[in-house]
């Protein structure tokens, strides 16, 4: 019988002494983030000691550098993030070792509110939308084209406050999972459908980033993986990839898995969203023929994925299905549209 991972950290004494480390950012959603993954931990493996470390402002540089030049998993062991907030390629030795079920992944109006009762279609002439997002922007101006978009910046704490202490803003436009984990669902007024805003790459998932050659961290938070959201993910960060998107591009996908197939619609913007291009494909998976692979390969990632447990093949065709939609769209002339948007966007 596998007694789960956690006897490879006891000691020769036979007694667990291994204090897992848990970096975290000091802002409230990051805090609540971490804390239900601890809680999830703490829940699966009762023997183990969880510290959670609150990085300092040097370490908030360290983690808002996105892990591209010093690794706060130098210091700790796992760090919790939202998945689209982290780049589809990791630098070596890093890796996803988790991605949890995805919370609603559409993007939400919070209304000034002096506008209660309104939505985006009701809102007067000009009215202003506050979002720094290229890809909600893009896709509001032409769906709305009676809204003005202005930027908003700052944590999602700062931003509430932005709208609801001055008149600067009828509405401001965040993702439904963030205002969720923070209990303000109240203030959601209108979730919106794909034909309105598609949503980003990996918006809604909660991710475990660790050092891939950490096997028994991977074993621990390997068993978090949800695996149609890993699926899913998998596909739509490998769009991403093959589109050489970052996170601030005006990009944006939507996808389904029911029935065995994978679907994935995927779309590129101009900055205004008066260009664009958009497509669905689909693929078929195992229908739970898989079997399940027995150890934690760390050489095998996809899109900075590790996900050992989930079959091989299924993940393989996930992230066939996402760079092929981006190719099929490369084909079109995608590429192009993102290069002018980047160009316009960093000549602001
Ligand atoms: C990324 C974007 C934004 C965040 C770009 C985008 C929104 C920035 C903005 C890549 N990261 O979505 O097109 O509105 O100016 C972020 C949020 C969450 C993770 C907040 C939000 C919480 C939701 C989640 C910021 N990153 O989007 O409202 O876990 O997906």
């Amino acid at each position: 019988m596998d007694q789960g991972p956690y006897k490879t950290i006891r000691d020769v004494s036979g007694k667990v002494s291994r204090v897992i480390r848990i970096g975290t950012r000091k802002s409230q959603l990051a805090r609540i983030q971490t804390d239900s993954i601890a809680a999830k931990l703490k829940e699966l493996y009762p023997e183990v000691t969880l510290e959670i470390i609150g990085m300092t402002t040097t370490g908030d540089k360290i983690l808002d550098t996105a892990l591209s030049k010093v690794s706060p998993l130098l210091i700790v062991d796992l760090v919790v993030h939202s998945l689209k907030d982290l780049p589809t390629s990791l630098p070596p030795g890093f890796t996803i070792g988790a991605i949890l079920k995805r919370e609603n992944p559409h993007d939400a109006v919070v209304l000034h509110p002096q506008n209660a009762g309104q939505t985006l279609a009701t809102l007067p002439q000009n009215s202003v939308i506050g979002t720094s997002s290229l890809r909600r922007a893009a896709q509001l101006k032409k769906r709305f084209p009676h809204l003005d978009f202005k930027d908003i910046r700052g944590n999602l704490n700062t931003r509430l406050k932005k709208l609801d202490d001055k008149e600067d803003y009828s509405a401001i436009i965040l993702a439904a999972a963030g205002l969720k984990r923070m209990g303000w669902d109240a203030r959601i007024s209108q979730i919106l459908e794909p034909e309105d805003c598609m949503y980003a790459v990996g918006q809604g998932a909660l991710a475990v980033e660790v050092r891939a050659r950490d096997t028994e961290i991977l074993e621990m938070v390997s068993v978090l993986h949800h695996k149609d959201t890993v699926l899913r993910c998998i596909a739509e960060r490998a769009f991403l990839r093959t589109l050489e998107g970052g996170c601030s591009v005006p990009v944006a996908v939507h996808s389904e898995l029911k029935d065995s197939q994978l679907y994935l619609t995927g779309a590129v913007y101009s900055l205004d969203g008066s260009d664009s291009l958009k497509e669905t494909m689909q693929a078929t998976l195992s229908a739970g023929a898989e079997r399940v692979e027995e150890r934690v390969d760390e050489q095998v990632q996809r899109v900075g994925v590790t996900a050992a447990k989930i079959w091989g093949p299924d993940q393989d065709s996930a992230e066939r299905l996402g760079s092929g939609l981006a190719e099929l769209l490369i084909s079109r002339g995608a590429r192009e549209i993102l290069a002018v948007a980047r160009q316009l966007n960093d000549a602001r």
